[in-house]
Formats: structure tokens, C-alpha cells, sequence
């Protein structure tokens, strides 16, 4: 496996991040590149989820992933090996979030990243900062899992109105939690009645065809 590239990014000078969001998400769309921000608490199942979504688009898009953390590579590196697609790491100096010029700098940091239909930011592990933070995304994805429990959208409230569609994770061991998932959907309706929500496990794969799927639709409708 090629040597995993680490990206030092550092925290924006500007003080307007919405308008630097907005410039990004206007040149990649020029580019025709799809920024997916997946968000979540710490292990939520964000590199799982991804690694099997990546496995199912990759033939038809070329896909990039941005592996952000406080430190080490271990995600880049998993993404790497599990589907072979360019992964690099993002260190940000430890901040728990990316803002729109820290995800610019580490797009940047392909080369021609314009050759790429789809880069996907898997954002630091924190459930309050990222959605704080736009980062230029065309969509954002958010993980919930089943051993966190089904009141976080209640407790955490901005994650899920930033996400555009939801994914409940690790529905496997359901049985050994108190989770009630109509009363989960029913909090993330309540916070965002707009947002998709879906069921999976990410371990067996279960639902992520369906997601996948979802991804597809919403690359080409944003195409258009
Ligand atoms: N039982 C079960 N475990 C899962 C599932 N998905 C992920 N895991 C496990 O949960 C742990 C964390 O998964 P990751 O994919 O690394 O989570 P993450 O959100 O990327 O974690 P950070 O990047 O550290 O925030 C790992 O041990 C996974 O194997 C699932 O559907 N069911
Ligand atoms: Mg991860
Ligand atoms: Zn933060």
C-alpha cells in the first residue's frame, strides 16, 4: 500500500466562513465535484459506513477521501485498504472540526482534485463543532448509533438540522439497548422534518445498498 499522505490544515483566517463555504461550494459545483461531509460522534461508524458505501460507487465514480482527525492515520489508512480508492489524512492542530478553508486546503492538496466526481470528508468525531462549520459540502451526512441512544437529536440538536440525510447505525445490537427507533426517527423529524433517515449496519453491510443508492440520486440530481 502507497505511503498514506498527511495534510497539515490549519484554522481559517477569515472570520465569514458561510461566504468562504459558499465560494468553495460554487467552484466545486463549476468542477462538477459532489463534497459529501460525514459527521458523527466518535465511533459512530463513520469509516465502517463509508468503506462499504465507497465499495459500491467506486466503479462509477471516481472518489477521493479526506480522513480528518486530531492525529495519527489509521482512517485514511482503513479507507486505503479496504477500497483502494485515494485516501489522504487531514491533521488539524488540534481542533475538533474543519471549516470551509481547512477543507479547501486539503482538497487542494490532490493533484487536479477536479478529475475526481466525488470527495468525501469524514469530519473529526465530535457531535456539537462540525455542524457548527460549513465546509463547502453540496450535502451533509450524519451518523447516529444505536449504543448512543435514541434521545441525541434532542441533546444535540444543530448536527441533525444540518444533515441533509441520517443514518442509524449498528441496528445489530438493538436487542442489548434501551433504543426505541420510532422515537429516534420522531426526534430527528422534530429537529429536521426535511431529513432522510436510514436504518443500517455497517459490520454486515445491511441498508448500505439503499444508501448507496441514495448518494447516486443525489450526485446526478445535483448535476443536472
Ligand atoms: N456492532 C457493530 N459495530 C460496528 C458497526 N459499525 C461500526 N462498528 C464498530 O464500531 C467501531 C467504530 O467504527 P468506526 O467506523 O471506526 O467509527 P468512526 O465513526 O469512523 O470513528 P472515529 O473516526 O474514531 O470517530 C469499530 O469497532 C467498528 O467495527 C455496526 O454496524 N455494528
Ligand atoms: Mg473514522
Ligand atoms: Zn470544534
Amino acid at each position: 500500500m502507497n505511503e498514506i499522505r498527511i495534510i497539515e490544515v490549519k484554522q481559517s483566517v477569515f472570520a465569514a466562513n458561510d461566504k468562504r463555504a459558499n465560494e468553495l461550494r460554487q467552484e466545486l459545483k463549476e468542477k462538477k465535484v459532489f463534497l459529501l461531509n460525514v459527521m458523527s460522534s466518535p465511533g459512530s461508524g463513520k469509516t465502517t459506513t463509508l468503506s462499504g458505501i465507497i465499495n459500491l460507487l467506486k466503479e462509477k465514480y471516481k472518489i477521493a477521501v479526506m480522513e480528518a482527525d486530531i492525529d495519527s492515520d489509521v482512517d485514511a489508512r482503513t479507507i486505503s485498504k479496504n477500497t483502494g480508492v485515494d485516501a489522504i489524512q487531514l491533521h488539524t492542530g488540534g481542533m475538533c472540526h474543519l471549516d470551509a478553508d481547512m477543507t479547501r486546503q486539503g482538497i487542494e492538496s490532490f493533484e487536479n482534485y477536479s478529475d475526481y466526481d466525488l470527495i468525501i470528508l469524514e469530519n473529526v468525531g465530535n457531535l456539537v463543532c462540525p455542524a457548527e462549520f460549513d465546509t463547502g459540502s453540496v450535502a451533509n451526512m450524519c451518523i447516529l448509533s444505536v449504543p448512543e441512544g435514541d434521545d441525541k437529536p434532542l441533546k444535540y440538536p444543530l448536527m441533525f438540522e444540518v444533515s441533509n440525510f441520517v443514518l442509524i447505525n449498528k441496528i445489530d445490537v438493538l436487542d442489548y439497548f434501551d433504543f426505541d427507533m420510532d422515537k429516534c426517527k420522531e426526534n430527528i423529524r422534530y429537529r429536521n422534518p426535511m431529513a432522510d433517515v436510514f436504518e443500517i449496519c455497517a459490520k454486515t453491510g445491511q441498508g448500505i445498498d439503499t444508501v448507496a443508492e441514495y448518494i447516486v440520486n443525489k450526485i446526478e440530481d445535483w448535476r443536472k
